[in-house]
């Protein structure tokens, strides 16, 4: 008996194009933590100290040390079958297209092709001064000092912060993707954070059928065609087999 519906399966062996949206839910099986479960990083620092280019500016050894931590911790860290699973979609769909708000380079690592970073990613530091990339943003938390450039700026993560707008290359990437998919799973997002929330409705607005695997309900549960509770890890490997012993079934 299939965990996934039979309407989302014909959907989805039909296909031309799969939008996947991932969220920290994603990557929280390869041990990095997401942001809003009760364990998560919100649950011990607030947003507010640390995810805004204001609270950098006020606290910048607080903020790069944060961040110092969490990009050992990305590099530390490996796909998990949900990265692969994803990226073995590849192999039976014709267009993929991977909009994630993760920063940690983990569905590249797994071999995904097309992936758009909607959030920026945790390997890339520049100075908000001059701009240029800078080798290390690495600070100790009891540091004197911030990180700085050359120039003497402040060097800060290529992320996207709280009231930055993403990049338009980006975002345009994201919108065409979420509009012109046959079919848009999301994996792991609350669904809280716009405007990256606003894509599976967009994609359910355009005809696309959207579903989500989580481990709870989320903020777009109630508008979209179905809910798959369960693990990342778990649910993507399950859904691929079941594609790959539907295409066997196909071609004897
Ligand atoms: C599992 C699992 C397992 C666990 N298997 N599942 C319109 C309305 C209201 C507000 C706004 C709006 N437009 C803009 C805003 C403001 C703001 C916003 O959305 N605020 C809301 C919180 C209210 N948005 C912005 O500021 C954005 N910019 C913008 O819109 O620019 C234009 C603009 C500017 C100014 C004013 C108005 C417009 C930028 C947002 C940037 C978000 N940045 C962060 C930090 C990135 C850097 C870093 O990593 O430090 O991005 S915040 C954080 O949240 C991070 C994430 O990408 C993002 C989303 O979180 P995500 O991935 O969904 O994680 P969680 O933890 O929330 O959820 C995990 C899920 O996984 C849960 O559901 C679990 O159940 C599940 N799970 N384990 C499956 N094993």
């Amino acid at each position: 008996m299939s965990l996934f519906t039979p309407e989302f399966l014909d959907r989805l062996f039909s296909a031309d194009h799969v939008t996947v949206l991932t969220g920290a839910g994603a990557s929280a099986e390869s041990g990095i933590a997401t942001f809003r479960d009760p364990d998560g990083l919100w649950s011990k620092s607030s947003p507010a100290e640390l995810a805004s280019y204001d609270a950098f500016v006020r606290n910048p050894v607080r903020v790069q040390s944060w961040y110092s931590a969490r990009i050992r911790a990305v590099l530390g860290a490996d796909p998990n079958p949900c990265h692969v699973s994803v990226a073995a979609l590849e192999e039976l769909v014709p267009t993929v297209t991977v909009v994630t708000q993760n920063v940690d380079r983990l569905h590249h690592r797994a071999g995904s092709t097309n992936v758009v970073e909607l959030h920026g990613n945790l390997i890339d530091t520049y100075c908000v001064t001059c701009g240029e990339t800078c080798t290390t943003l690495e600070v100790d938390p009891d540091a004197s000092e911030p990180a700085k450039c050359v120039c003497g700026g402040l060097v800060r993560p290529a992320v996207v912060w709280f009231g930055e707008t993403l990049s338009r290359t980006a975002f345009d990437a994201a919108v065409m993707a979420a509009s012109r998919c046959d079919v848009c799973i999301c994996i792991g997002t609350s669904a809280e954070v716009q405007p990256a929330a606003s894509l599976p409705i967009l994609a359910s607005d355009h005809g696309s059928y959207v579903v989500e695997f989580n481990v709870r309900e989320t903020a777009i549960s109630d508008r979209i065609d179905a809910t798959v509770l369960g693990r990342a890890g778990t649910l993507m490997p399950l859904l691929i087999n079941e594609m790959r012993e539907q295409s066997n079934v196909g071609a004897h």
